[in-house]
Formats: structure tokens, sequence, C-alpha cells
């Protein structure tokens, strides 16, 4: 049988790299996608130009996007598996001091984004009537918290996506999963903090916050599961973590 291709978005970190990492050992061909070309490359020299094909795009750039997954290598275009992962928090402040810039960029990577790839990716899944897609919210998705204002109004889209996704796609024979992960350590924090390390590691201190491989196997399962079996949305949470905001902390 044939190799599976997935495409992974945002890919050079956290939790894009791990499930490309994971999903290439366990026989997958990647399509890794992000902007940081030189860590797409390190995934090319660790798997080999077989195995992974590095697509660099942001995902804000919808001609970009297009030009990027149309323009695939015919041996690359048949995508079984989409993880839409890229995104990010940008800030964390009250609605009445928050910065217009961040909230565009939390709507234009983690929703508008997410789109533009799955609009581009779709047409090969409904043609061959299968695929895969699995989305990235968030426990940010599910309950909205001090501060957290856009970025949990993002992820609440990503969740309300899924299920209209799953709804029109069902009868295309394409599978749509969400995975909503509660506090994983990755570059995340550093990113919602412009680069300040101290304020992001603070974040996972006093716990044991996931890793990004936690989520990395997690997606693994859901991936291989059998063809009639379509584990629909999981929540998964560091076990010192009941809620977006209860983590408890020694
Ligand atoms: P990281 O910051 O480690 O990774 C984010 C990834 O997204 C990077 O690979 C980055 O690639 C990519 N990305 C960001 N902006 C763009 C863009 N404009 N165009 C293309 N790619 C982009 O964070 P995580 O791994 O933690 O985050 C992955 C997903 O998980 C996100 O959707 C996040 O919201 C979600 N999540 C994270 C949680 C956490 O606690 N960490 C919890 C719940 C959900 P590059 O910069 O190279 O473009
Ligand atoms: C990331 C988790 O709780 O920081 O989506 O929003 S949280």
């Amino acid at each position: 049988m044939s190799q599976k291709i997935a495409l992974v978005t945002g890919a050079t970190s956290g939790i894009g790299r791990a499930t490309a990492i994971i999903l290439a050992q366990n026989g997958f061909k990647i399509i890794a996608a992000g902007r940081r070309r030189e860590r797409l490359q390190e995934l090319v020299e660790t798997f080999g130009a077989e195995q992974v094909f590095p697509l660099e795009f942001d995902v804000r750039d919808r001609e970009a996007v297009q030009k990027a997954i149309t323009g695939l290598p015919a041996q690359w275009r048949n995508i079984d598996v989409l993880v839409n992962n890229a995104g990010n928090a940008h800030g964390l402040a009250p609605i009445q001091s928050g910065d217009v810039d961040d909230w565009e960029a939390m709507l234009d990577i983690n929703v508008k984004g997410l789109l533009y790839v799955t609009k581009e990716v779709l047409p090969v899944m409904v043609e061959r009537k299968t695929g895969h897609i699995i989305n990235i919210g968030s426990i940010a998705g599910k309950e909205v918290y001090a501060n957290g204002n856009v970025y949990c109004a993002s992820k609440f889209a990503v969740d309300a996506l899924s299920k209209a996704m799953r709804i029109d796609l069902v009868h295309e024979g394409v599978k749509v999963s969400e995975v909503n992960p509660g506090a994983v350590e990755t570059e995340f924090s550093e990113v919602r903090f412009k680069g300040d390390k101290e304020r992001a590691a603070n974040v996972y201190k006093g716990f044991e916050a996931l890793t990004a491989q936690d989520v990395a196997e997690l997606l693994l399962f859901m991936i291989t599961r059998p063809k009639h079996v379509n584990l629909a949305e999981v929540t998964l949470l560091p076990a010192a973590q009941a809620a977006a905001t209860v983590i408890h902390k020694q």
C-alpha cells in the first residue's frame, strides 16, 4: 500500500513539529508547513526528501497558501490527512486595553489561516472521497478566561468550524476531528508574551504541563484509527489542570 500523506501546518515548533516527527516515524509522508525555512529543512534532513516535503508560507497570505498547495508536485498532491495546527496567541490584556494588531493577528492566523489551508486541501479529499482533517482548538475554545478575549474567540471559532465542517463533509467521505489541549509547554507563551522568556516560563511553573509529544501521540492514535472510526473531539489536559484557569500548582 502506498504511504499516506499528511500536511501539518506549524511544523516548525511545538505540537506541529512533534506531530510531523511522530507521523514520519510511523511511515507517513509529511508535507511540513511553516514560515521558518531552516526548521523545515531540519525535518527534511532528518527524514529525507522522499519522506518530508517542506512548504513555506504564511497562513495569513491567501494567495501564498493557494500557490503553495496547488503547486505541490504531483506525487505530493493526494493529501490524506490535514492537521490544522498553525496558530498562536498575541498578548493577554483586558478588552479595553487590547492591541488591535494583536487581535487581527489571532483572527487572521487561527481562524482565516485555517480556512485558507482547508479550502485548498479539500478539493482533492472530496474528489477522492477520503480524508481526515484535525483542527487544533484549545481549552480556550471551550471556556473564556480573564484577558483571553480574542484568543478565546478565535478558538471558539475553531470549535464551531470543526463541528460545522464535520456536518458538511460527512457526505463527502472526509472525517473532521478536533483536539482541544490545555497547557502545553511550547513556544506558545513566548509568542504570547512577545519574547519575554521569564514570563513565559512562569506559566508552566509548579505543575507538570503537557509536552508537545503528549499531544502528538494522541494525534497519531486518532489518525491511525480504522476508516469507520472518528474520534470527533478530544480535550487533553495535564492531570493538574481542571479548567482553563484552574491548575493545581505546588
Ligand atoms: P508554537 O508557538 O510552539 O508553534 C506554533 C506554530 O504555528 C509554529 O510552527 C509556527 O510556525 C506556526 N505559525 C504561527 N503563525 C503562523 C503563520 N502566520 N503562518 C504559518 N505558520 C504559523 O505553539 P504550539 O505548538 O503550542 O501551538 C500549536 C497550536 O496549538 C496553536 O493553534 C495553539 O493555539 C494551539 N494550542 C496550544 C496550547 C499550548 O498551551 N501550547 C494549548 C491549546 C492549543 P512559524 O513561526 O515557523 O511560521
Ligand atoms: C492555549 C491554552 O489556556 O493558554 O490555547 O489559552 S490557554
